[in-house]
């Protein structure tokens, strides 16, 4: 298809007969759709008195062609595919950012007192086992992080500062929710009725571990739980919730997922993807962003110019909210909602929760180095999320100092004890690094395993000896 100019300036389009990858041309001539301003022919100084553009020849672009043409001169509507446009006599651009940022939902105020009766209630049990669930995470992650700095584990990543993000969000869903997680949510996992045991097998990469050993420390998964494996390549999994969402979608199940990620993973090509694909596809999905601030050593301020993450849902046209992510009961309620719109009305909506990294990015990583350590401090100190969680539960007369104390006394065996038997346990056999993949191995495989066998039988001295041959 080309386009060219007759001299009385009407714009001729050339068509090709026979497909869009024809020779042979002829002349039409099309009524004017109205350029707008930012229309390439007006930059060359000229307006055309009637410009058609059609691609191929098909019913659906026909009938396209057949809207496009009808201006409602009255209104000065275009009626676009896609929907009818305004016209305006105004060049305004749309500003970069808004003139305020967008607020951010709370319930908590940071003393643990409710600032709004909008939210959802949640009943004693539920608070309980919020707080409980909490505190696990708490324990868990200062043992562990010691445990890696013992050298016992190879690596490990904690969520401190996140654990309202984790714990509330999980509990306002229902199991047979699908989870995509990044690798800052054991907390869901956790919700779930995985174990304490359960994770320190997949530390330590023993044979309880259901990755077989194969994966590196925090990439945690569960079939029981719907829990997907954790994967470290940043983001893979905002796509593969959208597809996940759209399969239970047709198969008409009660059921969403909910993909978590952080304002890093806000920056790759899947991002945008996975946003575009869900909103044109109506599926329901909950994109979860967790918003703290630095994605390793890289602050929010290097990662966008937009007001943060929740501003990007409009642009494709996917519902948005922003909220306080160490308020546990906004995070609730904020999920709460966002699962029924995406269920009942088979609509993606994305959350921000604003938050604070509270730990260094993982072990392999000192953030002292690049933020001042009384940030740190402030945000551990007056915003911590669990602090504020108890103070609810507290005035709530939930909950005491003797029922704290011997909770973390109890939390504190249970993880010291499942390191033990962790440890303690052997590792998968060898064979266990060549399967799984391919039905019958490929030979180059089986070479591999015969070569580790024999270097193995030459160097025992070398081969760990609790992993069975
Ligand atoms: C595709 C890809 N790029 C880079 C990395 C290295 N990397 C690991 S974690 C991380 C930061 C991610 O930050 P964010 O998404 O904000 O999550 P947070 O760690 O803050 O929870 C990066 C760049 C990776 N694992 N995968």
């Amino acid at each position: 298809m080309a386009l060219f100019f007759s001299k009385s300036r009407k714009l001729i389009y050339l068509k090709p007969k026979m497909g869009f990858l024809g020779s042979h041309f002829v002349h039409h001539h099309h009524t004017l759709i109205s350029p707008n301003l930012k229309h390439p022919l007006r930059i060359l100084g000229f307006y055309p008195p009637h410009f058609a553009f059609r691609r191929f020849e098909s019913t659906k672009a026909e009938i396209q062609l057949n809207h496009m043409q009808n201006i409602d001169n009255n209104s000065q509507v275009l009626n676009f595919p896609g929907g009818k446009v305004k016209f305006t006599s105004h060049l305004n651009f749309i500003p970069e950012t808004r003139e305020e940022r967008v607020h951010c939902y709370r319930v908590l105020d940071d003393d643990g007192y409710p600032v709004t009766s909008n939210f959802v209630q949640i009943d004693k049990e539920v608070a309980l086992k919020m707080y409980t669930d909490m505190i696990t995470l708490q324990t868990m992650d200062t043992i562990f992080y010691e445990a890696q700095r013992q050298g016992r584990i190879s690596f490990y990543v904690t969520t401190l500062g996140e654990e309202a993000i984790n714990i509330a969000s999980a509990a306002a869903l229902r199991m047979d929710d699908f989870i995509f997680p990044q690798y800052r949510e054991p907390g869901v996992l956790l919700w779930r009725g995985f174990t304490i045991q359960e994770f320190a097998n997949q530390l330590f990469g023993n044979k309880g571990d259901y990755g077989k050993g194969r994966q590196m420390p925090i990439h945690y998964g569960s079939n029981k739980h719907n829990y997907i494996t954790v994967a470290s390549t940043v983001a893979t999994q905002l796509p593969h919730a959208v597809g996940a969402a759209y399969a239970l979608k047709m198969d008409a199940k009660d059921a969403c997922t909910i993909v978590y990620f952080g304002d890093g993973g806000s920056s790759t090509g899947d991002f945008h993807a996975a946003l575009n694909f869900a909103a044109v596809l109506d599926a329901p999905v909950i994109f979860f962003c967790r918003n703290n601030g630095f994605a390793i050593s890289t602050p929010v301020s290097d990662q966008f110019r937009s007001d943060g993450v929740v501003t990007r849902g409009e642009a494709y046209g996917i519902r948005s909210i922003r909220v306080d992510g160490n308020d546990a009961l906004a995070v609730f309620t904020a999920v709460h909602e966002a699962r029924k719109m995406a269920i009942n009305e088979h609509k993606p909506v994305l959350i921000e929760a604003l938050t604070y990294r509270a730990g260094h990015h993982s072990t392999s990583d000192d953030s002292t180095k690049y933020r001042p350590a009384n940030e740190i401090e402030w945000w551990r100190t007056e915003r911590d999320p669990v602090t504020r969680f108890r103070k609810w539960i507290e005035k709530e007369g939930w909950w005491s100092s003797q029922a704290e104390s011997e909770l973390r006394t109890s939390l504190r065996k249970q993880v010291l004890e499942a390191i033990q038997v962790a440890e303690k346990t052997e590792k998968p056999p060898i064979k266990d690094v060549f399967t799984d993949v391919y039905d019958v191995p490929p030979a180059n495989l089986q070479e591999q395993e015969t070569f580790t066998r024999e270097t193995i039988r030459r160097h025992p001295q070398d081969y760990p000896t609790d992993v069975p041959i």
